[in-house]
């Protein structure tokens, strides 16, 4: 049974999501395990640029993506820091607790600092990439919820985003900026500034916008997890799935979370 202060905290927490579509959590991770887990990202990091074409590795670049696959280990292990952070269930209730919906594994990202030029991601909600038109980007908005939930490494000034924009469509401004790229800012945005350490949950549907910038050093992990619906039309590969060595190296609450994966997944991986 949680205790009262402990239930205020989620209730007010809860309460943020909601309204704002983002909350901060202070000191998530402690350095140790900030050591632990970004060495495993860098691992990631370090394969994936070497595979990039030799013009394309110094940038632009804002993140990679799918950190449980095996290819990027070169003994073909996915780091256990990596597949433990992505199943944690301290972390799964939190997000329960807060967005009232059970989290399903989507994929995992890492953002890193610039090699090359600064420059400034694209104002856009997630639910556009696949949507050619408003109508469509409504309806996959309304068929399901694409849920961030990221831990700064290294101090990450550089998310901004517009509070309750994920309660609400466009305004006809937001729409020009996010769609037809016109330059500006949409009204109300705001900067989150993390601290190494904190951890951040945002609505994937909110307006927000990356900043990529060459200091200082960024190194962000983020989860992508669907909270309502699933997100097969973004279907991430069946190789993010934990082989069955690293399944059975897992705890028993971890191999559940991605059976669900696999099992949510399963016809769409066979038919693709
Ligand atoms: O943190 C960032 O740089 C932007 C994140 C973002 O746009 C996303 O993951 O959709």
């Amino acid at each position: 049974m949680p205790s009262p202060a402990k239930r205020r905290k989620v209730g007010a927490l809860a309460y943020y999501w909601r309204t704002r579509g983002y909350v901060v959590l202070p000191r998530f991770m402690g350095w140790r395990d900030r050591k632990r887990v970004r060495a495993a990202c860098d691992r990631a990091e370090r394969a994936w640029r070497a595979r990039l074409p030799p013009q394309r590795r110094d940038g632009p670049l804002s993140n990679m993506a799918d950190l449980t696959h095996p290819r990027w280990y070169d003994d073909g292990r996915v780091p256990a820091e990596i597949l433990r952070f992505v199943a944690e269930p301290s972390v799964l209730d939190l997000i329960e607790a807060i967005t009232g919906g059970t989290p399903l594994f989507h994929n995992t990202q890492y953002f890193m600092e610039q090699r090359g030029a600064d420059w400034d991601g694209g104002w856009h909600r997630d639910s556009q990439f696949l949507a050619l038109d408003a109508e469509t980007e409504r309806r996959h908005i309304a068929e399901g919820t694409g849920v961030h939930f990221r831990v700064a490494l290294e101090d990450d000034p550089w998310l901004r985003i517009v509070p309750g924009s994920h309660r609400r469509w466009d305004t006809a401004r937001e729409w020009a900026i996010r769609r037809d790229r016109e330059p500006g800012d949409p009204v109300g945005a705001v900067s989150v500034p993390l601290e190494a350490g904190d951890a951040m949950l945002f609505n994937a549907w909110s307006i927000h916008q990356g900043l990529y910038r060459r200091e200082p050093a960024r190194r962000t992990f983020d989860v992508i997890y669907m909270t309502r619906g699933t997100a097969e039309r973004a279907l991430t590969p069946k190789a993010c799935m934990p082989s069955a060595v690293r399944m059975a190296s897992l705890p028993r609450a971890a191999r559940a979370f991605y059976e669900r994966f696999a099992r949510t997944y399963r016809r769409a991986w066979s038919s693709a």
